[in-house]
């Protein structure tokens, strides 16, 4: 039975679907430190493959060399096993992510609390919304959803569909239209109606990233028209999958919006997950949510411990 296999199962459905959604992460870090664990101490080489190891399951040289240099202060020339050093790395990794696990906060005050969701196309904008749409409205909160994505009409519809499933008004236009002026009338329309949460769709195409500037700038703008605070948090959302990819991903956003926070999406589908703690150790910006599977309760408020556990292949809840 391997180390993996024999840890507790999480009794909470959330901390199950995390480490089944992290398996494929956590199943490449698991069986590759136990390969470097069955000969050796902890001498020079390993502590080099350990690297090696860390840098290819994404979490970014940085980070690897903090680990490794962190394991070896304490452990280097000793017996380790497997376990003991995926416990150390978890540790650490709490530490990285402790700095960017923080939670999205609804200001009440703000009525609306307006969130602009950015990212290129397929990341999962429009599925975050529908399944953030869900939550607060669980939470109690009125929300009304503006289809900013007039480029395609089956983006709108996918908003529609969400829209109708939560019972969230959704503000759309004929394809094609202004996205500016649809998230002004979209933001006018909560205001009167006094809704807690407008959530405003992107498109996120990125052929071009003077056309994408100039349209996020515009949405801006229209936004801080009808309410100078606004938007209150602009969200850019990253598909795990693309891996490295997402580093550029933020260099190019933050260059374009007043990026707040991030969101991972598609972790359950990758062994690429490490990529949050690259990004948390680079970016140090907020990690509000991440992804691990296409239904409303598969998006959580990211953890640290959690996360950096499951990634490890430890058992989240100890
Ligand atoms: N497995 C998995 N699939 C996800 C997750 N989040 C989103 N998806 C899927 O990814 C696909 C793309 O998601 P969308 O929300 O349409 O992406 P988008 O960013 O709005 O894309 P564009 O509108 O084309 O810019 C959909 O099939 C989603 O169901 C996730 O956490 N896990
Ligand atoms: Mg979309």
């Amino acid at each position: 039975m391997s180390d993996h296999a024999s840890e507790p199962q999480p009794k909470s459905g959330w901390l199950s679907r995390l480490v089944s959604g992290l398996s494929k992460s956590s199943g490449k870090l698991v069986t590759g430190i136990s390969d470097i664990f069955t000969k050796k101490k902890l001498d020079d080489a390993a502590l080099t493959d350990l690297e090696d190891l860390l840098i290819g399951a994404d979490l970014g040289a940085a980070t690897a060399a903090k680990l490794t240099a962190n394991l070896a202060k304490t452990r280097f020339g000793k017996d380790v096993t497997s376990e003991e050093v995926r416990g150390a790395f978890a540790a650490d990794i709490t530490k990285v992510l402790e700095l960017v696990a923080i939670p999205l906060s609804i200001d009440p005050a703000k009525k609306p609390f307006v969130i602009l969701m950015v990212g290129v196309n397929g990341a999962g904008k429009t599925t975050t919304i529908g399944k953030l749409a869900q939550q607060f409205r669980r939470d109690g909160l009125t929300v009304s959803l503006a289809a900013g994505d007039t480029f395609r009409a089956a983006a709108v519809e996918q908003l529609k569909v969400w829209g109708q499933r939560v019972g969230a008004p959704v503000i759309a236009r004929e394809t094609g239209a202004d996205a500016a002026g649809l998230a002004f009338e979209a933001l006018m329309e909560a205001k009167k109606r006094g809704d807690d949460v407008l959530l405003i769709d992107t498109a996120g195409r990125l052929q071009n990233k003077d056309s994408l500037m100039a349209e996020l700038q515009k949405i801006t703008r229209a936004i801080a028209k009808a309410d100078p605070g606004a938007p209150h948090a602009t969200l850019l959302v990253l598909d795990a999958t693309v891996g490295q990819n997402a580093h550029s991903q933020v260099d190019i956003f933050k260059s374009i919006a007043q990026v707040t926070g991030l969101v991972m999406t598609k972790l359950d589908g990758t062994a690429k997950g490490g990529v949050v703690v690259a990004l948390a150790e680079r970016f140090k910006l907020p990690v509000h949510y991440i992804g691990v599977g296409e239904g409303a309760d598969d998006l959580r408020p990211f953890t640290s411990h959690s996360f950096a556990r499951s990634l490890m292949g430890l058992s989240p809840e100890l």
